[in-house]
């Protein structure tokens, strides 16, 4: 077996209590789902927002559906509009809901139907700093979060800021699924390393889909 045909075999792990990690779901979708991040960039260009602290985030970002994830010096929060176009989101494309719905049903979550799509996009030494995901309504509905390109570190914490947190590898096709008492964990991505992927560059992309509203 080619060394390629063995890295894109799944490798299925339960992270913790309520969470999923889905290796390699996302392969047989995987240029559709670009071409789609391609489409929605354009439309709604990638930016990096300020925190509410006044810091410029390193991960640069954009959305897609009903709600997109915004920061700025008033706080985080979903937004149905663009703040620098002031017009809608772009729909979220079918491929994407489509992937999240199947993967949160292959987690266990069945009928998953995500309104917030917020795609991450990282270059070499940005990094997400250890964070709780709470801006969500109804935080019953699990997260699906989607990883492609260059692989990633995520810190995969406990329910207190302190707790050590485990590492874990999110490689290109990679998909977490997490939702019950996992949901407020805090997480976080390492510093990205520098490298080139073959379909993707010199950068990580995620999305993450919820339902926000
Ligand atoms: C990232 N992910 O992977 C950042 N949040 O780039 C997240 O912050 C995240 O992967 C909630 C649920 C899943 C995630
Ligand atoms: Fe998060």
């Amino acid at each position: 077996m080619s060394p390629d045909l063995f890295s894109t075999l799944p490798r299925d792990e339960t992270l913790g209590e309520d969470a999923r990690l889905l290796g390699g779901f996302a392969l047989p979708v995987v240029n559709d789902v670009l071409t789609a991040i391609a489409a929605v960039t354009a439309a709604a260009p990638f930016r990096q927002m300020v925190t509410p602290g006044g810091y410029r985030m390193s991960v640069a970002m954009s959305n897609c559906g009903a709600a997109g994830w915004v920061t700025d010096r008033k706080g985080y929060r979903y937004a149905p509009v663009d703040p620098d176009s002031g017009k809608p989101w772009p729909a979220m494309p079918t491929v994407l809901a489509d992937l999240a719905q199947r993967a949160a049903a292959a987690a266990g979550y069945a009928d998953f139907a995500p309104d917030a799509c917020l795609i991450n996009r990282y270059v070499a030494g940005a990094r997400m700093a250890l964070h709780q995901d709470k801006d969500e309504r109804d935080q019953t509905h699990p997260i699906v979060s989607v990883s492609l390109g260059l692989t990633a570190t995520f810190l995969f914490g406990g329910l207190a800021r302190a707790d050590k947190p485990q590492r874990v590898a999110l490689a290109h096709g990679d998909v977490v699924v997490w939702g019950g008492a996992t949901r407020r964990v805090f997480h976080g991505i390492a510093p990205l390393k520098a490298g080139e992927h073959p379909l993707v560059g010199a950068q990580r992309l995620n999305l993450t889909f919820r339902k926000a509203l």
